[in-house]
């Protein structure tokens, strides 16, 4: 087993933690997750208190390990589910796409762990001032709502910026993944298209096999010019969506068509006309597997690539 300092903050057993995606991460893959020795992460997205709360409930009922809730800032019940979470004692909560200022004061006096989703060194350094427990740096490689900057760029300059542990997301899925951000100084990794493809997973089969068939080149961003950019797969829909945007279609009209469309791919299946929400790293993903079998490969996988690393280098040095 891996420890690192990430291990020791949440008392988990792996050094991973599994992307709060909206509508697809659920109580079912953040409790199997938690099981299995990583973080799960249950996904508010823009959902109701209501559904949150049961999520919460239901994962509390299933595991006894730590897990978390992820709220984008966006949303419009953020504020109501920053207050569940303080309510409900969420041993964790993450946040992305945007800052998390100022909630951050609110959380910490409740004793839950803050870790906030970061695309910029600057915002790293502000949150840790305030008393943020970690950050998580994700790359442009990731799926859903992104930054510009790549996760091989980001993360060891966000370490040098802070001296709270961090998490490296965007473009891992294996073990491979897993050292090379411990390499760059981060503390673990957070996976969100990976535990996509497990079983526990509620997102509709075609929305795997569409992660599984893809490959790294099958992504594209939209959303640039509504300053909501989206990494999704390639399909019928974000192709319309890119025209529209390439066309000058007013703000309005785009954000109106891309409503809904995660819930048309994630629930109902729709791979065609709904937002498949996937990374560049879809392309190393080729199986559906229990979420503790995958982790519990990753580690073990890592565990040994670290091992093995002396002797690579080594190999490389001998004369042909
Ligand atoms: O949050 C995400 N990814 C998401 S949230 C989401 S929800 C949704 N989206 C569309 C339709 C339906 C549901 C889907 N994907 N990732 C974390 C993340 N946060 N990536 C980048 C950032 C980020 C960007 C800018 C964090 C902070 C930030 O700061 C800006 C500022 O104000 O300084």
């Amino acid at each position: 087993m891996i420890r690192t300092p990430l291990t020791d903050l949440l008392g988990i057993d792996h050094p991973i933690l599994q992307g709060g995606m909206a509508w697809v991460a659920t109580w079912q893959l953040a409790a199997a997750v938690s099981e299995g020795g990583a973080l799960g992460i249950i996904g508010a997205g823009n959902a109701p208190v209501e559904w949150v709360r049961e999520q919460i409930r239901q994962t509390k009922a299933h595991t006894d390990r730590p897990f978390g809730v992820n709220i984008p800032l966006f949303s419009p019940v953020a504020e109501q589910v920053m207050a569940l979470a303080i309510e409900e004692s969420v041993p964790v909560l993450t946040t992305g796409a945007g800052n998390p200022s100022p909630y951050v004061e609110r959380l910490k006096q409740a004793g839950i762990i803050v870790i906030p989703v970061v695309a910029s060194v600057a915002l790293a350094r502000r949150l840790e001032r305030q008393g943020v427990d970690a950050v998580i740096a994700e790359g442009e490689e990731s799926g859903g709502h992104i930054g510009t900057v790549t996760t091989l760029s980001l993360v060891p300059q966000v370490v040098d910026a802070v001296s709270i542990p961090v998490i490296a997301a965007g473009g891992v899925a294996d073990g491979r993944g897993l050292v090379a951000a411990l390499a760059l100084g981060a503390a673990g990794v957070q996976m969100g298209t990976r535990f996509v493809c497990t079983e526990e997973c509620i997102a509709h089969a075609n929305y795997k096999d569409a992660i599984i068939k893809a490959n790294e080149r099958a992504t594209l961003v939209t959303g640039v010019t509504i300053g909501h950019p989206v990494r999704c797969l390639r399909n019928p829909m974000s192709r319309e969506f890119e025209s529209m945007e390439k066309a000058g279609v007013p703000e309005a009209e785009v954000v109106e068509f891309g409503t809904g469309r995660l819930q048309m791919a994630a629930m109902k299946g729709d791979v065609l006309n709904g937002t498949v929400m996937a990374g560049q790293i879809s392309g190393l993903v080729h199986d559906v597997l229990p979420a503790a079998d995958l982790i519990e490969r990753i580690s073990q996988e890592a565990a040994s690539l670290l091992a093995r690393l002396p002797t690579f280098l080594g190999a490389r040095e001998e004369p042909a």
